[in-house]
């Protein structure tokens, strides 16, 4: 059976780049999460489920009922080592490079490791890299790490490319999830001008022109969470997947 992994090249080879909508069960209530599982899916050439606590679900529940609902691929985009669901597709394992918190560089993954064993998942190794967004984000606060100021994409090049040396399959460059400024399209163009591995770009991006702007810079996924949540519609999602697919 082809990997996730796999699926995501693919989609990035035929599209030029994929569209990611990230579901934090927290944000829904159970019954509605299935339902826009099942809409998000139509678009999205992916979904990720995670967020930085998940208070209102059982997490494992949460990723069962969007995996019923789902026509895509559901990956686990977890905040801790709590988050493991043996419903998933894959699990992205998120070293925080950026940081120097030894537990998101591999205390967290050590407690999971054993769980993720147990339930067959593939793990996609993500260099995790936090970028400045204008204000104190819920990762930045929980991760108790610095981020990368935006106006230093040297920073950001040494830390993906140490990602890439290290084994990492992505680099994720996140603002933060309702972030007031996305990652700056230089910092992306900057990063893909020296790494060989996809780049996922994702947090405070609102309207498709930005990620339609981030994927022509090199992006591999865009991903948005809030904008859907808050705005989202059929007709959302449809600008999104177009303005990604057409960059
Ligand atoms: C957060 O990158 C994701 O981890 C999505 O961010 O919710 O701001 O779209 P938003």
């Amino acid at each position: 059976m082809k990997t996730v992994y796999r699926h995501m090249l693919d989609v990035k080879e035929a599209r030029g780049a994929g569209y990611v909508v990230l579901l934090d069960p927290d944000k829904y209530a159970p019954e509605d999460l299935a339902l826009q599982a099942e809409v998000i899916s139509k678009y999205a050439d992916l979904i990720f489920v995670g967020g930085s606590l998940c208070v209102r679900h059982d997490f494992d529940e949460a990723v069962k009922r969007v995996k019923a609902a789902s026509e895509v691929p559901v990956v686990v985009f977890p905040g801790d080592s709590t988050q493991v669901s043996q419903h998933a597709d894959a699990l992205l394992f998120l070293s925080l490079v950026s940081g120097r918190n030894p537990d998101l560089l591999i205390g967290e993954h050590v407690k999971a490791a054993p769980r993720i064993y147990r339930c067959g998942l593939e793990t996609i190794p993500v260099a995790y890299m936090l970028v400045e967004s204008g204000e104190t984000t819920s990762v930045q606060f929980i991760s108790q790490s610095l981020a990368i100021p935006p106006s230093k994409p040297e920073l950001a090049i040494a830390h993906a490319l140490a990602g890439e040396y290290l084994g990492m399959k992505m680099v994720f460059l996140e603002a933060g999830s309702g972030a007031r400024h996305h990652v700056p399209a230089e910092m992306v163009r900057a990063v893909a001008g020296y790494v060989s591995i996809p780049i996922i770009v994702g947090g405070g991006i609102r309207t498709p022109d930005d990620a339609r702007a981030l994927a022509g810079a090199g992006a591999s996924f865009i991903v948005t969470g809030d904008v859907i949540e808050k705005k989202g519609g059929i007709d959302m999602l449809r600008d999104f997947t177009a303005a990604v697919h057409s960059a």
